[in-house]
């Protein structure tokens, strides 16, 4: 599949504008999200894992408790591109949907 090129200066803005929760960290979009606890974070990645291989694009991040850190860049492009803003908007809307019921809780 061809990838596309790295966003130029004025659609990087445009991006950060939209994504509020987003910065620019390495050159990747960067964002931190705190959840309730461990299950509630891993329940988040899971969701989040499925988009990944939907997209057939994926995310670096890291997992400490109910911490998530994610850094998005197209490897492909070596930059930030249309995929990385895509990407971002599938993780915000993730983000934002109640936690699923807990068996037992
Ligand atoms: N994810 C990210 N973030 N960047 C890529 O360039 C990339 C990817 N490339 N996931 C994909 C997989 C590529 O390796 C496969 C072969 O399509």
């Amino acid at each position: 599949m061809s990838r596309p090129a790295p966003l130029e200066r004025a659609a990087l803005d445009a991006a950060r504008a939209e994504l509020g929760a987003w910065t620019v960290e390495d050159g990747k979009l960067h964002r931190e999200l705190r959840f309730a606890d461990f299950s509630e974070a891993w329940g988040f990645m899971t969701r989040v894992a499925l988009v990944a291989e939907q997209l057939d694009h994926h995310p670096e991040w890291s997992n400490v408790w109910a911490t998530v850190v994610i850094d998005l860049v197209t490897h492909d492009a070596n930059g930030i591109t249309e995929l990385d803003v895509a990407f971002a908007r599938r993780v915000d809307a993730i983000a934002s949907a109640p936690p699923a019921a807990r068996p037992g809780g």
